[in-house]
């Protein structure tokens, strides 16, 4: 099976991203709409923690606990700018509030896992990651992210590595489009070779009582890569857009810092992405990302 040319590669290595135009088929991406649609309708709101999401402290245990063990169910998670400010209700139904479903749609619906690990796409992809070098890439987290007409929020400039954290660094992104993604509805763009310039300063663990998330440092001797070319990222780091139809492949470097800006149009952006990392890198039990069995079961992309 076809992984890269050694021209992609060369830019991934060079850039830190790559876009792979008609990665899916336009009848793969409807059908994969068709599929988050229905399950955007479907979900119950009554058993949902927005529900209890009233004022003080104790909501956000709430919401900590949905999020934090969401890493093998499938959940939904709402835009911020879908609640009235000041009633907390909804302001949209719920198929135009859901900011993104995670984490574990690979492993649960169909649909997903044959974009994944599965099948003739799931070859694809393990062709790709053995070409980047991963010699037991494991499939840890996936997402629809829906970015939503009118409300879609924005994404800060990240390092993916931040809150996939293995002991070397070693996550990547691929980060499929369903709809096209522009700049008027909040595609991705990248800094080129931030992934060169930029250690991973931080890591985003559970704390200690499982009560929520936090950002550790990570200093000194585990700060990867050591021969990263400059003491630190620029500080203004220029960033190029990345454009891209539907059925297109982004391949992110888990060092690169990439952002996408709201969604302020019309049209929603609907993406699903997965990450890998290298299974003989240590992931400890800080990471906010637990699953059942602990990560010897993450999905084996091979
Ligand atoms: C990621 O998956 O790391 C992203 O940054 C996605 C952001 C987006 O899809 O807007």
């Amino acid at each position: 099976v076809e992984g890269l040319t050694q021209e992609q590669l060369t830019f991934f290595n060079e850039n830190g991203y790559l876009l792979m135009p008609s990665y899916i088929s336009q009848e793969q991406c409807d059908n994969l709409l068709t599929k988050t649609r229905s399950m955007l309708s479907d979900f119950s709101l009554s058993d949902h923690p927005m529900t209890k999401f009233t004022t003080g402290d104790s909501e956000e245990h709430v919401g900590d606990a949905y999020f934090l063990d969401s890493g093998d169910k499938v959940r939904f998670f709402f835009e911020e700018d879908a609640f009235d400010k000041t009633s907390g209700e909804l302001t949209k139904p719920k198929e135009r509030a859901i900011n993104k479903i995670g984490h574990n749609l690979h492993g649960l619906i169909p649909e997903f896992g044959a974009i994944s690990h599965e099948g003739k796409v799931g070859r694809r992809n393990a062709a790709i990651a053995s070409d980047l070098g991963y010699r037991d890439p494991r499939l840890l987290q996936s997402m629809v992210i829906c970015k939503q007409p009118e409300i879609g929020g924005a994404v800060p400039p990240h390092q993916d590595n931040t809150f996939l954290y293995t002991d070397r660094p070693s996550a990547v992104g691929f980060w499929i489009a369903l709809e096209d993604a522009t700049v008027s509805n909040g595609c991705l763009s990248f800094a080129p070779g931030s992934h060169r310039r930029a250690p991973v300063k931080e890591r985003f663990v559970r704390k200690t009582d499982n009560s929520g998330t936090t950002f550790d440092k990570v200093t000194g001797e585990q700060q990867w890569p050591r021969d990263f070319e400059h003491e630190e990222a620029k500080k203004d780091e220029e960033y190029v857009l990345g454009e891209v139809k539907a059925g297109t492949l982004v391949l992110i470097h888990g060092n690169i810092l990439h952002k996408s800006e709201k969604n302020l149009s019309q049209k929603g952006r609907i993406i699903y992405t997965f990450h890998c990392i290298e299974g003989e890198e240590h992931y400890d039990e800080r990471n906010w990302l637990q699953v059942q069995g602990g990560p010897d079961a993450f999905t084996k992309l091979d």
